[in-house]
């Protein structure tokens, strides 16, 4: 039989940071409820989540970071809007915030979670906030529920180099 490591979506004694960028806060704000209630519905306890407001999806990272390192938490959530304007802002905000929570993750071993939109429009936008296509802070709280799960269970598993 193989050795199957899987995550489970059971939040109970979890203890997550959610990131969250003010601009576009009118979406940000539904990423960050929809995220919450997901952690509340998989068992995350209150006093287990940190909600830290950063200025926008650039600053994402940094933050992120700093949570990370400290110890004190299972998972990180970074939750964001970039939509694209006239300008070439969008490419480079959009590029530096996914390589840098993609960093977190690696250089700290605490998973952490992209949940950022990245749109042409505000419609596309609305529509994963909750509107039509889902919400994107309801997916990223189940990833870092089953990534918590997932990094317990390597625990177990020796490394060699
Ligand atoms: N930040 C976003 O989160 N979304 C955007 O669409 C955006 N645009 O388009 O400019 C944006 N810019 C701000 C950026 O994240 C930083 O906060 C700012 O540049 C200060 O470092």
């Amino acid at each position: 039989m193989p050795r199957v490591l899987e995550g489970s979506l059971i939040g109970t004694g979890l203890r997550v940071g959610v990131v969250v960028a003010r601009f576009n806060e009118l979406i940000t704000r539904e990423l960050l409820g929809g995220c919450l209630h997901a952690l509340q519905r998989h068992g995350v306890h209150d006093e287990g989540i940190t909600v830290a407001w950063v200025p926008g999806s650039f600053e994402l990272g940094t933050v992120a970071m700093r949570l990370a390192r400290s110890g004190d938490y299972d998972a990180i959530v970074c939750l964001g809007c970039i939509i694209r304007g006239a300008t070439t802002h969008y490419d480079h905000v959009a590029s530096a915030a996914t390589s840098a929570i993609q960093q977190v993750g690696i250089q700290t071993g605490v998973p952490c979670i992209f949940g950022v939109i990245t749109t042409e429009n505000h419609e596309q936008a609305f529509d994963r906030a909750g509107i039509k296509l889902g919400n994107k802070g309801v997916e990223a709280a189940s990833a870092a529920i089953e990534m918590a799960s997932l990094v317990k269970q390597l625990g177990s598993v020796p490394v060699k180099r």
